[in-house]
């Protein structure tokens, strides 16, 4: 693998994807492209459904964009394509807010998800600056370890520890495909674009396709052993931590990392009024900031 690709992601950074599912990049795209797409966008007389590229064939130069290129291979390998389907989502002055949800991937049903892998991802494109009140995209880092289904997921409104993509015009969100995600309600006067892609993996990788030092390993699994575990669900440390490793363990191809054994869970019996192994360990855990 070529480590010296500036462009590709460090394991500090994929540990962070891991652990919370998304990243945010910002290409560095020519001067007025964004607004080159807005006056394409808004001069489309209906919406092109999934043929977006043929409609606007300059987003060919964001998708071959060396960040771009590098983050997607980083996260999908060095064969990764774009699938069918995408959807330039408009979210006029207005619009209500969406429940809370995860996408569907064709044939594979709600509860068929990727919850230790990373195959498939949802790339997000703002072409305008992304202000609060603009329908921002909200997300809830942590929750592609989580399947739920459609039905229990609308009756949820703010989540703890939820995210609003508010980005500069030209920043791209990458997801893991099964985030719990949602449109925002656009309380402006200024119409909110986002042109949304499916890109997956097509092969294993034989070792990471980041820019990986096996010297990071032990930092890397100091963080996925011991960063919060994902806000929906205090008491699923175990299941949160062990598929963090396994998800590593399936992109790194020969980095892999041991999974704990049971054998921590062992040792001296509770005293009374002391605390369960699990409240141990959260109250070692760092606190959120
Ligand atoms: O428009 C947005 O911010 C998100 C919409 C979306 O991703 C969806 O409908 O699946």
């Amino acid at each position: 693998m070529n480590n010296s690709n500036p462009f590709l992601l460090t394991d500090d950074q994929i540990a962070s994807f891991i652990i919370d599912g998304y990243i945010i990049v910002e290409p560095e795209l020519p001067d007025g492209y964004n607004q080159e797409i807005i006056d394409k966008l808004r001069a489309m007389p209906e919406n092109p459904g999934e043929h977006i590229v043929e409609s606007l064939p300059a987003l060919n130069d964001l998708l071959s964009n060396p960040t771009i290129v590098g983050t997607l291979t980083s996260l999908l390998g060095h064969n990764y394509k774009r699938d069918q389907g995408g959807h330039i989502h408009m979210n006029p002055p207005g619009t209500r807010g969406q429940p809370w949800h995860q996408d569907e991937r064709f044939g594979r049903g709600h509860q068929d998800r990727d919850v230790d892998d990373i195959r498939q991802l949802m790339f997000m494109y703002y072409p305008q600056d992304v202000e609060p009140d603009m329908g921002p995209t909200v997300l809830l880092p942590g929750s592609h370890r989580r399947t739920a289904s459609p039905e229990s997921m609308v009756t949820l409104v703010n989540l703890r520890g939820q995210k609003f993509s508010i980005v500069k015009a030209g920043s791209v969100l990458l997801t893991h495909f099964d985030i719990w995600h949602a449109a925002t309600g656009n309380k402006s006067d200024r119409v909110r674009y986002m042109i949304k892609f499916p890109f997956s993996r097509t092969g294993e990788n034989a070792e990471p396709s980041w820019d990986h030092r096996s010297s990071n390993i032990a930092s890397v699994r100091q963080r996925l052993d011991g960063e919060h575990p994902s806000l929906l669900s205090r008491n699923e440390y175990e299941t949160d931590h062990t598929l963090r490793v396994r998800t590593w363990n399936n992109i790194a191809g020969s980095a892999v990392m041991q999974l704990k054994s049971g054998e921590h869970l062992g040792g001296p019996w509770p005293e009374s009024g002391g605390a369960t192994t699990a409240s141990r360990r959260r109250r070692d855990m760092p606190q959120l900031g």
